[in-house]
């Protein structure tokens, strides 16, 4: 008997995903497909690719475990047709269902395809709400609707009353205030060690999917092996009772601190599961928040932990689809540089971009402050070209798709949205770096000089950021003083400071995305 057909994607590996709800055994097969397009729309770190691929097989095996007809598509079935079109296509001409249903997708390149597959196959295709996150998309439009101006913060308050999360009894937020951030900005001390990283030995389908991605993507920058990503959702879970009980009391503190040789610091590290699905984002929250209740964290770490989630997960899901498409194409600060070659080696002399880079390389991962201050405070104050930074970001980090990764490197790193994500630009000269790190301390410049060959790049080329942008970001409330420090400065130094700054963009060679490792 002719049922519906259920696709479910590769970022959508939940057992209660829109798509799967009201499924009949009897009659409905589910379609599963690694497609050649998604593998290689940007030049995916291979640790990235193994793991979606190898997500993607053990939810189809959990599923047949349960009963559930599959219709998996391996990436070397030699009828793959490379596409999620040509294999809905494949698919209905194979089991010739009633209807199709899929769940909303996360970027904005499929849902426009995602439009025409109706027309394409034949048959109704049913589009159904992603209802994971905490605010529907029609909910973020309801809070942005009459705004002049957009801000995570209140949001997120909005988010916390809608959710119940960290109130009082009375409604009011726990501890008298919404937000502890000025409480998690401490660099680590000496005698503290952050917890072992939690990793997966690769079971058999693991290693299979290692070795077709070896294969297959294997020139693609980035290291394949050691592979210890959780794959299934059992084992995400046990990811994130290892936070719970070792980070989580922690992560407030020193959530803005850097440490050579500690990757992943007192961090979550469950990214890429929460946006494969095979994590929930509400019962990471509730199980954080029961935690503080329990006396097992301290507040600290609770709010700031639940505002990465429910306050900026959601934040910038819900600019992604207000915004898209016209989104990507702002660039208010007119930034064209190309990007350098050593994002895509991790070889540079500055050692606080290797570390970043280093890190990236081996393990398709940095935490939000590498990603923010180092690599992407580098692009910024370089002025690199959107484009090219963003096509990096969505590569090289295992939980990367557009509608996260977008809004992060667009608006809240490159301002190129003008500041729908920061009120001023995360700019920041290598005196912040030093502060939050001991990067300085091993690298090749001096984080004391301003100029000359010993200097931190990062100390000239903040300057010479805010010159190149004078006109745009002088007005800017945020940037008053800093501006009247520029104002102040001698001739001879404003000068020094744009020499060397040439000096150095000059000397920089263009990266050729995808290629270098080729
Ligand atoms: P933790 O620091 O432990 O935080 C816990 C959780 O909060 C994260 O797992 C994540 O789900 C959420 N979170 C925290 N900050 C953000 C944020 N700004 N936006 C969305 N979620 C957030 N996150 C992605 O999931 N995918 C991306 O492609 C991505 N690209 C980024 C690019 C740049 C330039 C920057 C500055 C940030 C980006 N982030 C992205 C946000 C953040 O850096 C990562 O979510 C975080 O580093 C993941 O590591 P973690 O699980 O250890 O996070
Ligand atoms: C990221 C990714 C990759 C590398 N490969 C696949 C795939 O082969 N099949 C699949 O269903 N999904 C894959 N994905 C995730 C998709 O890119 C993601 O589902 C869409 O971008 C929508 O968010
Ligand atoms: Fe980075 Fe400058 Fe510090 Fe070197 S001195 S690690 S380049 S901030």
């Amino acid at each position: 008997m002719p049922g519906t057909l259920r696709l479910v994607l590769g970022d959508q590996l939940s057992p209660d995903i829109a798509a799967l709800r009201g499924l009949d055994k009897g009659t409905d097969t589910v379609l599963m497909a690694e497609v050649w397009d998604e593998a290689t729309y940007v030049p995916h770190h291979p640790k990235k690719i193994a793991f979606l691929f190898s997500a993607m097989r053990h939810f189809a095996e959990e599923l047949r475990a349960g009963g559930v007809r599959v219709d998996y598509v391996r990436l070397d079935d030699p009828a793959n047709t490379g596409s999620f079109r040509g294999e809905l296509a494949r698919a209905v001409a194979r089991h010739r269902p009633e209807r199709v249903a899929v769940t909303f997708p996360g970027e904005w390149r499929v849902f426009q395809d995602m439009k025409g597959w109706e027309d394409a196959v034949g048959v109704p295709v049913d589009i159904r709400e992603d209802d994971r996150f905490f605010a529907s998309i029609a909910r973020f439009r309801a809070h942005a609707k009459g705004r002049r101006q957009l801000r995570m913060e209140f949001f997120y308050r909005e988010m916390r009353r809608d959710h119940g999360l960290l109130l009082t009894p009375e409604g009011e937020p726990e501890g008298g205030q919404w937000n502890f951030d000025a409480e998690n900005r401490k660099s680590l001390p000496k005698g503290l060690t952050p917890p072992p990283r939690f990793a997966v030995e690769p079971d058999a389908i693991t290693t299979e999917v290692l070795d077709l991605v070896e294969r297959r993507f294997g020139h693609h920058f980035g290291d394949l092996r050691p592979f210890g990503f959780a794959v299934t959702r059992a084992d995400a879970e046990r990811a994130f009772q290892h936070f719970l009980v070792h980070a989580l009391p922690h992560f407030g503190d020193y959530q803005d601190a850097m440490k050579t040789g500690e990757e992943t610091l007192f961090h979550a590290v469950f990214s890429p599961y929460m946006n494969a699905g095979l994590l929930c984002p509400k019962h990471v929250c509730r199980e954080v928040e029961k935690a503080y209740r329990a006396g097992r964290a301290p507040l600290n770490a609770a709010e700031g932990f639940i505002r990465q989630i429910l306050g900026w997960r959601e934040y910038v899901r819900g600019i992604y689809w207000l915004k898209m498409p016209g989104y990507a194409d702002t660039n208010v600060l007119n930034a064209h540089r190309p990007l350098p070659d050593f994002y895509w080696t991790a070889e540079t002399d500055m050692n606080c971009m290797a570390q970043a880079l280093g890190q990236t390389k081996r393990e398709a991962y940095a935490h939000h402050i590498q990603r923010l201050m180092v690599t992407g405070n580098f692009a910024l104050l370089l002025g690199v070209e959107p484009r090219e930074i963003e096509e990096w970001y969505l590569a090289v980090y295992a939980d990367a798709y557009d509608w996260v990764e977008l809004p992060n490197v667009h608006g809240m790193v490159m301002h190129a949205d003008g500041g729908m994500l920061g009120s001023k630009p995360y700019a920041a000269s290598g005196k912040y770096i030093d502060r939050m790190s001991d990067y300085c301390g091993r690298c090749r410049y001096d984080v004391r000089q301003g100029t000359g060959d010993d200097a931190c790049p990062f100390n000239y080329l903040y300057w010479n950021f805010l010159i190149e942008n004078r006109e745009r970001l002088k007005g800017n409330p945020r940037m008053t003083m800093i501006y009247a420090s520029l104002e102040k400065m001698a001739p001879e130094k404003v000068d020094a400071i744009r020499r060397d700054a040439q000096r150095f963009i000059a000397g920089l060679k263009p990266a050729y995305p995808g290629k270098a490792a080729e």
